[in-house]
């Protein structure tokens, strides 16, 4: 019976090694991933930056910014992006039953809730656009003016085509549904050349040696680093580059009266999603509702000091945290700062 014990113990000894030496190795690795990361992540920032010397406009496609938001439309040929476009603004944009991409950008406009709504069919992002290749690149620079993008799919095809503009626009410097990482990071002229490292939290996905051996990779021997939230490497070097945008994303699935309805049911539910039929006009009406909310535009009435407000021409801004009039319905006294909300009536005043 004691010899049983023993092995038993030996056993479980040597597990425990096993896992310790595991733990290491997946921090090297980690380590390593992370610094090449770094430097995949600032090559391919390169790669995309506006054209300096000859060969490929660095600036978007000359479509005017109009209006009030700007969204601009992404998916591959044929999921029905102009017929949307058709369907919900004013602009004939060419629809085509085979593969069709269109060559440029075409701008349409949705009026909703007294907004002006520019709505943008891109043409082209699937065609290696993070290769920073020609109209790639212009497709780019465009997306990432863009208040909101919707990804248009075809809900009849299988969901490889998302993940595909999924990678594609995160390779761009795109993000999408996420807030910028809470971290304040600062170059500095003076003080030496010394990296300084704080964080308020524990990090658990990343560490401070990782960190500190990307600043070095780039370079930079003398900044501030404050991380207030438990980032990734990923999102760190995020911070680094500077130049990510993040930008709301809506999931548009078109197409819904070829599919089922449970399928429809299970599409619908998923989050930032709506499903739609461009060619029977079914739902059409509450993605524009969406749009509307995921752009957090705010429409509010102005109004001459002992007139009535003008309700028929608000003015669409971009929605703030916080009560607005506290003593609504009535009206209160606010400095410049306040942040209003929908439906405000607003007076400028001098004292
Ligand atoms: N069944 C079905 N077909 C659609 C729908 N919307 C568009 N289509 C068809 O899909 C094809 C491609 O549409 P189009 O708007 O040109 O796609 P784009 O290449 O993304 O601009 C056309 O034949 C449309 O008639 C829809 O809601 N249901
Ligand atoms: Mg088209």
């Amino acid at each position: 019976m004691g010899v049983v014990e023993k092995v038993g113990l030996v056993v479980s000894a040597g597990k425990g090694l096993n896992m310790l030496s595991r733990s290491k190795k997946s921090r090297a690795t980690e380590y390593h991933l992370g610094l090449l990361k770094a430097k995949l992540a600032r090559y391919r920032a390169q790669l995309l930056e506006p054209a300096s010397k000859s060969g490929g406009a660095g600036t978007g496609f000359d479509v005017q910014k109009s209006g009030d938001a700007r969204v601009a439309l992404i998916g591959f040929p044929s999921v029905g992006k102009s017929t949307l476009l058709s369907k919900t603004t004013e602009t004939a944009s060419e629809t085509a039953a085979y593969e069709f991409t269109t060559l440029t950008a075409i701008p349409g406009v949705i009026e909703y809730n007294g907004a002006r709504i520019q709505l943008l069919d891109l043409p082209g992002i699937v065609e290696g656009a993070s290769q920073g290749r020609g109209r790639g690149r212009q497709v780019v620079s465009t997306a990432k003016t863009a208040d909101l993008i919707l990804i248009m799919l075809d809900a009849t095809k299988s969901d490889e085509q998302r993940r595909l503009l999924e990678i594609e626009l995160d390779a761009v410097g795109i993000r999408l549904n996420k807030q910028k990482p809470d971290v304040v990071f600062k170059r500095k002229t003076t003080g030496g050349s010394v990296n300084f490292f704080n964080t308020t939290v524990k990090l658990t996905r990343t560490d401070e040696r990782t960190i500190r051996s990307i600043l070095a990779s780039y370079k930079l021997h003398n900044c501030d680093v404050m991380i207030r939230e438990d980032i990734t490497t990923d999102e760190f070097i995020d911070v680094l580059i500077g130049t990510r945008k993040y930008i709301p994303c809506l999931y548009v699935y078109n197409k819904i009266d070829a599919i089922s309805l449970e399928q429809m049911d299970k599409i619908a539910r998923t989050e930032h999603t709506v499903v739609i039929s461009c060619e029977l006009g079914l739902n059409l009406d509450y993605l524009i509702e969406r749009i509307w909310d995921d752009l957090g535009l705010v429409k509010i009435y102005t109004k001459k000091r002992g007139a009535q407000p003008d309700l028929a021409d608000p003015v669409c801004l971009r929605k703030g945290c916080g009560k607005s009039s506290k003593f609504s319905p009535h009206a209160q006294k606010v400095s410049l700062h306040h942040a209003v909300q929908d439906e405000d009536v607003v007076s400028i005043f001098t004292k």
